[in-house]
């Protein structure tokens, strides 16, 4: 029974111990109060918790960097700068976004691709605006070997939330070409044209919300060629001449599967007259050739052959090829002398 008694005591005690805790102080002015005309409470708070949002992209666009062109669900040209436009609003504070990333690749005629720089200079790009130390920066991530030459960034603060932010770059020659399905379409956050470059603006805030919107372009075909010097070779009649190995550079920039070929004229003729050596008798090595390529069918293939082109680059801004030697098998009853004809390379993209 004492015990009984006792454990009632204690529950009694924390009962009343609660009860201090968390009833609130109040004061009784006198025993018999009379009139109480105004009672004040100011212990309890209103608290409203402001939700770090997503950002808005407002809008965006792909532009000619001089112009302010449009070039959204367009072609664009290698070797000129351009500008992703982009719009967007953090509703808390500007301060809050941390990274408005642009990717941007070829998709291969496949609407499911997506950025992947492992498969190349040519075939992917990655601008970012990073905004994590208090300064803004403009980088970008991709590529790496001069593929693509990045331009300057502008920022216009439009007010304490919003922002228009501008990354210049400019594609250079071996951006993969791409040239649309045949009809841009137009619709916005969509990717639905093949065979162009999707693009992907994505907005992160330090928050960890993300706001993304995707689009593409076309890029025009673009291929230049050059060939450094005319080349010499020479023999005595039944023999082989020969251009030396490394006589000549071939350099290129191609954006397409492309070929390259030469041919000279039907005959070379002797400088001064007298005679002539037909091109039956020319041989040519090097670049893509196994073995030997006979002029005599009036062509040798370089790279590429009659029937199937050789593959983009996936990498690089040039091309060079400097192992390509003439060999001419002079026939007997030669006059001597110095027999000449202009060569001809052609360097052709695939089209379709
Ligand atoms: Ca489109
Ligand atoms: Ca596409
Ligand atoms: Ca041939």
């Amino acid at each position: 029974m004492r015990r009984y008694v006792l454990v009632w005591f204690l529950a009694l005690l924390v009962v009343s111990a609660i009860s201090a805790i968390t009833e609130k102080d109040f004061i009784i002015i006198s025993a018999n109060p009379g009139h109480i005309d105004v009672a004040y409470e100011n212990d309890t708070y209103l608290n409203v918790t402001v939700i770090a949002g997503p950002a808005t992209i407002n809008s965006y666009d792909l532009q000619v960097a001089s112009t302010g062109v449009s070039k959204k669900n367009d072609m664009i040209d290698v070797g000129t700068e351009y500008k992703f436009v982009v719009n967007v609003t953090c509703p808390n504070t500007w301060q809050e976004i941390d990274y408005i990333n642009i990717t941007a690749w070829y998709d291969q005629g496949d609407e499911n691709s997506v950025y992947n720089g492992t498969a190349g200079g040519n075939l992917n790009m990655f601008l970012q605006y990073k905004n994590t130390t208090g300064t803004a920066e403009y980088n970008m991530l991709w590529p790496t070997g001069g593929e693509v030459t990045k331009g300057t960034m502008t920022e216009t603060v439009i007010n304490e939330t919003t922002h228009v932010v501008e990354l210049r770059f400019t594609p250079q020659h071996q951006f993969r070409s791409a040239p649309g399905d045949g009809l841009w379409s137009n619709a916005a956050n969509t990717t639905d044209d093949l065979r162009s470059w999707n693009f992907k603006i994505e907005v992160t805030t330090s928050s960890g919300n993300i706001t993304w919107v995707k689009d593409e372009f076309g890029v025009y075909r673009y291929c230049e060629l050059s060939v450094s010097s005319s080349v010499t070779a020479s023999a005595l009649p039944g023999h082989r001449a020969s251009t030396q190995l490394g006589a000549l550079t071939i350099t290129y920039k191609v954006n397409a599967p492309y070929k390259l070929n030469v041919t000279t004229n039907e005959t070379l003729q002797r400088v001064g007259g007298g005679d002539s050596i037909s091109r039956d008798f020319i041989n040519v090595t090097g670049g893509d050739i196994v073995g030997e390529d006979s002029l005599n069918d009036g062509v040798a293939y370089i790279k590429g052959n009659a029937s199937s082109y050789h593959a983009i680059h996936a990498s690089g801004t040039q091309e060079s090829i400097n192992d390509v030697q003439y060999h001419c098998d002079i026939p007997f009853g030669t006059l001597s002398g110095v027999y000449s004809s202009r060569l001809y390379y052609t360097l052709s993209l695939d089209t379709s």
